[in-house]
């Protein structure tokens, strides 16, 4: 087992998220890694840094105008005079245009963007870079033979779609991940995303695809974020119809109920029969999670780990949320156990 990490996430910081109508210190903040760094080094596990990637992988899941914005809108931002974090505050909605990207600076930026959540600051591009690499990294390990390779990622990543960011994440690292490995030669890769909110980043990546099985358990977009994708209704389209699999659960979900599900789609992922899986490990199904509602504790998260370790697959898994900060490092050590 590997465990990839990149000091260079600390660049991304400082921002704040319109939450309920007010800005305030984003939830998903540096200290949530020097938990998990913790729990990691407590547990004997030795932590590695990446190698360098070039940029032009990242196309291979995003359009490359969309990493081009990325990489350019702070310097953009600070060259009109402006300082500290970018947050949209318009977006294209039904019966406007989507069809033409606009010049302007702030009006790209809620071309590409889906929230008010996401800020963007000066190091955000370079700490999702190399959060990228970590995933890439832990790719190339599972495809060099190693049984699980763990990737904390920071920025997160699974809500970033094939040019679009929000929910915290701007480059899809689980989806990098997944194509790294078919471009190392595996032909099926499934994704099984286990974050509370709905991995809608990864859907819209690989909805026409047929290589990549992507599952997701999560809560109820009817209420929960990212609340605009993420239904069971949701199945892929053309080559991908039957590819993308959505089990949204109520709030208030436990383990007994989550369990059940889990065991469901554990089944199906393993008739798919993928020689690799990365999983979006997201900890903020935890009880003490402060946004998110179901009820998995702490003492879950080995059991969780423990039935998808049970697959015997070959496992990339890629650090998505989990806010409960003081908790955060012990919940995901909890799943890789299973794996180290
Ligand atoms: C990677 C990831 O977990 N992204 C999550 C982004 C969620 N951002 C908006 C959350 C709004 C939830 N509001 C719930 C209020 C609870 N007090
Ligand atoms: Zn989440």
């Amino acid at each position: 087992m590997k465990f990839i990490h990149s000091p260079l996430h600390s660049l991304h910081d400082g921002g704040k998220e319109l939450h309920r109508g007010e800005l305030v210190p984003c939830y998903e903040m540096p200290a949530r890694v020097d938990y998990i760094l913790s729990a990691i080094a407590r547990a004997g596990w030795v932590v590695e840094a990446p190698g360098d990637y070039d940029d032009a992988l990242l196309e291979r899941v995003h359009d490359a105008d969309y990493i081009a914005f990325l990489r350019g809108a702070h310097e953009a931002w600070r060259a009109e005079g402006r300082d500290g974090f970018m947050l949209p505050g318009a977006f294209p909605a039904r019966g406007m245009r989507r069809d033409r990207v606009p010049a302007g600076l702030h009006a790209r930026l809620g071309y590409y963007a889906f929230d008010a959540g996401s800020p963007i600051v000066e190091g955000t591009w370079r700490a999702a870079r190399a959060s990228a690499h970590c995933a890439l990294a832990a790719a190339d390990a599972v495809l060099a033979g190693e049984r699980g390779a763990y990737a904390l990622c920071r920025p997160p990543g699974h809500h970033a779609g094939h040019a679009m960011f929000g929910g915290y994440c701007f480059l899809n690292n689980a989806a990098l991940a997944a194509q790294r490995l078919r471009d190392g030669g595996l032909e099926r890769v499934a994704v099984l995303d286990v974050d509370y909110h709905h991995g809608n980043g990864t859907q819209d990546i690989f909805w026409e695809r047929d290589d990549v099985l992507c599952m997701s358990i999560h809560g109820d977009p009817d209420t929960e974020y990212p609340f605009y994708l993420g239904y069971a209704d949701e199945r892929g389209a053309g080559a991908g119809e039957g590819f993308n699999q959505n089990y949204p659960l109520p709030r208030g979900t436990d383990w007994a109920a989550y369990a059940a599900t889990l065991d469901r789609v554990l089944e199906r992922l393993a008739a798919y029969a993928p020689q690799a899986l990365v999983v979006s490990l997201g900890v903020d199904v935890f009880e003490g999670d402060p946004i998110s509602q179901f009820r998995l504790g702490s003492d879950d998260f080995p059991r969780l780990g423990q039935r998808i370790a049970a697959l015997g697959l070959p496992t990339v898994l890629v650090q998505e949320g989990g806010y409960a900060v003081a908790e955060i490092g012990d919940n995901v050590a909890g799943v890789l156990s299973a794996f180290a």
